[in-house]
């Protein structure tokens, strides 16, 4: 081995992160990485983390922070210094606190890509509640449904520490082989599956493990007529779990009541799902125990996401398939506590955050957001009073609904700074641009759900250029603004969020991980003292609540219902004479992270464009044939992708992929009204009433070939 050469242990974080690698350093340059066999991932790696070298050494790459000197958009920068841009983004931000009050300013972030308590602490050390993210779409309903229905997130027990594996694995509108790290990770489940008796698949597409499943193909947005119509079926032939339900649940009669209006043949002819599929699926659930349900985003991305969601949890429930090993379960944090800490230390803003007074959950603890497309639509017709923007990795123009309004919106600010590794289209329309460091740049504490680890990442090389890394940014942001709230240095700043663990950066960095896995894992903590003396859970009524108290005080049903789509062939028939198709945006890409790394040739060239799955009885009658590039089209606008025939799906359904811009094309723009489908999302649709999710699953759009010239 020659002397120049480096091994170093660290966390990816391509995607959402958490898989342990090992790479490679040779004289200075990162030559190989590869999954760490001895890490709780077991040395599992996807594309996209193998393809990192090509990110930390992509020419394409931010390397300086930049002002622009020629009007918005036009693409004429100046390279400034940190100090420079650092003093003008914080006299910016101080400026408009002083005219015109804390809440002028929005903080924003994509998802969650591992620093995101830096995020809220920044905005809440300088007193702005408007902190935006894709959250009240993603993940936010999530954590709202399971907070207030059973006291905390809840997550598939894959991992057999308590004794047992599931019999029954649910995978509801979700791909976790691909979509790994959200939450759970794809190698836990796989490895469980080879070990469960039943494998039920709750999606509209066949998707690559359909063939391993009892397949229930829903109609796009109807999930919670699903869930209800299974728990009707339970519930009548006296499956469920009647200690649990008699001993731990709240309002189980009331539910029952409530599922009496969803009959399996009623629920059929809501989800296109046959009756007899829907039978089996509930009494499977119902008998074959423990059992868990995986779910998706999809469920989030809709009209009606957290009676969605709550139909899902209460039908966990009602199945005792709560805390119980090989159920769902609320993981115990590691020695450091939970990570968010950080950020909630800092006293919350006294206003609210914009939107949050209408959709009511938002606004709960413990991070209250602020609700995208109220603020937006404030900033777009002058009546908001958002003037200022620092968005810290996120591309708006590509990930919130109807893109060109989003452009509109932006272009309305005072001053818009914006962190990130590309010149992305958004960053392009950016008064400063800060180069953001890769994280094999980065020395950082990785944590995300599923919160039983903490990990280390740990820099390999030094920045390419002079990028910082994100926790380095803030903490030099927040100390020109909030100095009482930020650190010395970003060392002084993670031995901080150390100190409960009781060990030093330099300590976590040769350990590598904290965990509570095996013996150190609880299971059945209702029974103990763990949420509550004397058992119980989180929860008003310290029962998991089907009935939901808390929503009954907010003014919502606190009973899970079903809603029609916004648009479908039965909500918005004359709509759907024109727009005949219904379209589900979004399913995800193996070798993308939302619109991240179309620059990377070694994931490029794996899928250079973006595709629509059309059936092939439809493109038939279209005159489509596979390959065909096609503009795709709704109320909003169209796009184009290339068709791929497609036939494990309803003919009448067509799912086209999201996120994609090309960053080869000439900027500002990129490409971007090309083929993103948030050309075609709505920012006006009825929202969920309680998260304020949007719609992107659940469309009208009509498909038609692209011809020639176009
Ligand atoms: N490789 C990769 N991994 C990722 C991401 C990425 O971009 N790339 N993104 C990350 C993020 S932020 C998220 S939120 C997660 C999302 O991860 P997932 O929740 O797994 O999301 P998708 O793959 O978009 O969709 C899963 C399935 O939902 C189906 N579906 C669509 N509409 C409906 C519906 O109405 N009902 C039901 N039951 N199913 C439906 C689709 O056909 C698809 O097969 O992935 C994370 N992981
Ligand atoms: N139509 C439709 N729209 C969708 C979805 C859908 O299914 N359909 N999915 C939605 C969902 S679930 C989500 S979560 C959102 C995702 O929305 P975003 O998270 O905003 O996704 P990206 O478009 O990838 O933008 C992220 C940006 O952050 C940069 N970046 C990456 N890593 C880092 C880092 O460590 N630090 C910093 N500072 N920057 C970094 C990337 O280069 C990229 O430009 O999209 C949503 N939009
Ligand atoms: S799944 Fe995510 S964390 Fe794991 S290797 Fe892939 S990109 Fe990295
Ligand atoms: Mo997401």
């Amino acid at each position: 081995m020659s002397s120049n050469r480096k091994i170093i242990k660290t966390t990816c974080k391509s995607c959402h992160g958490g898989c342990r690698v090992i790479v490679t350093v040779e004289n200075g340059k990162i030559t190989h990485i590869e999954g760490d066999p001895d890490s709780l991932t077991e040395g599992t790696m996807c594309a996209k983390g193998l393809a990192s070298i090509r990110e930390v050494y992509n020419p394409n790459r931010i390397l300086y922070p930049m002002k622009r000197v020629g009007k918005r958009g036009e693409g004429k920068w100046k390279r400034i210094t940190w100090e420079e841009a650092l003093d003008l983004i914080a006299q910016k931000i101080k400026e408009a606190i002083r005219k015109y009050g804390p809440s002028s300013v929005a903080i924003g972030q994509g998802t969650g890509r591992g620093y995101n308590r830096y995020t809220f602490r920044f905005a809440r050390s300088i007193g702005t509640p408007n902190v935006f993210l894709p959250a009240h779409f993603c993940y936010g309903p999530r954590l709202a449904a399971f907070g207030i229905t059973v006291g905390g997130r809840l997550y598939c027990d894959y991992h057999g520490w308590g004794g047992e594996y599931p019999k029954t694995i649910i995978h509801w509108g979700k791909q976790l082989e691909i979509t790994n790290a959200d939450g759970e990770m794809a190698v836990w489940f796989l490895k469980a599956l080879e070990k469960a008796k039943h494998f039920i698949l709750v999606d509209p597409r066949a998707t690559r493990l359909a063939g391993r499943a009892l397949w229930l193909p829903v109609r796009p947005g109807t999930d919670a007529a699903l869930a209800l119509g299974m728990m009707n079926v339970i519930i009548n032939e006296g499956l469920y779990d009647k200690e649990f339900v008699e001993n731990w649940t709240y309002g189980f009669e009331k539910l029952k009541e409530r599922v009496q209006d969803y009959p399996p043949k009623k629920v059929a002819e809501i989800t296109w799902v046959p009756e007899e599929k829907i039978i089996e699926a509930a009494r499977i659930f119902a008998t074959e125990k423990p059992g868990c349900i995986q779910i998706g985003e999809c469920l989030e991305a809709g009209n009606n996401s957290t009676q969605t969601l709550r139909a899902i949890i209460c039908l966990m429930a009602i199945t005792g398939n709560i805390e119980r090993p090989g159920s769902m379960i609320n993981w115990v944090p590691p020695d450091t506590g939970p990570m968010e800490d950080f950020a909630l230390e800092v006293p919350a803003p006294k206003e609210l955050p914009l939107g949050a007074d209408k959709f009511k959950l938002l606004a709960r603890p413990p991070f209250a957001m602020c609700h995208v497309e109220t603020m937006l639509k404030g900033l777009r017709d002058g009546t908001g009073p958002v003037k200022v923007m620092h968005i810290q990795g996120s591309n708006p123009l590509v990930a919130y609904a109807n893109s060109k309004s989003v452009l509109e919106a932006l272009l309305n600010l005072e001053f818009l700074s914006v962190a990130d590794l590309y010149m992305t289209p958004t960053a392009e329309y950016a008064d400063v641009v800060l180069p953001v460091a890769h994280w094999l740049e980065t020395d950082d504490i990785y944590d995300m759900h599923p919160r039983f680890f903490v990990s280390a990442i740990q820099k390999a090389v030094e920045p390419q250029g002079e990028a910082w890394p994100d926790n380095k940014i803030f903490n030099e942001l927040g100390k020109r603004i909030a100095p009482q709230y930020w650190f010395k240095d970003v060392e002084e700043m993670l031995n901080y969020q150390l100190r409960k663990a009781n060990i030093t950066w330099e300590e976590f960095k040769k350990i590598g991980v904290l965990a509570k896995t095996g013996k150190e894992q609880i299971y059945y903590k209702y029974k103990t003292d763990y949420w509550r003396k004397g058992g119980g859970f989180d929860t008003p009524t310290g029962k998991v609540e089907l009935y939901s108290t808390i929503m009954e005080e907010l003014g919502y049903d606190p009973l899970p219902y079903f809603k029609e789509p916004n648009e479908s062939p039965y909500s918005t028939p004359e709509l759907c004479k024109e727009y005949p198709l219904i379209l589900s945006t979004g399913g995800r890409l193996p070798y993308y992270f939302h619109s991240q790394y179309r620059q990377n040739p070694w994931l490029r060239e794996l899928q250079p464009y973006p595709i629509v799955q059309i059936h092939p009885e439809t493109a038939k009658k279209l005159g489509i044939k596979d390959g065909d590039w096609v503009w795709i089209e709704t109320p909003r606008g169209r796009i184009k992708q290339k068709a791929m025939l497609f036939a494990g799906m309803h003919p009448k359904i067509v799912v086209a992929q999201a996120s994609w811009y090309y960053p080869e094309k000439p900027g500002p723009d990129h490409g971007v009204w090309d083929s993103n489908a948030n050309v075609l999302t709505s920012n006006e649709l009825p929202f969920d009433p309680a998260m304020g999710s949007t719609t992107f699953r659940a469309l009208l759009c009509k498909v038609y070939p692209v011809k020639e010239g176009e």
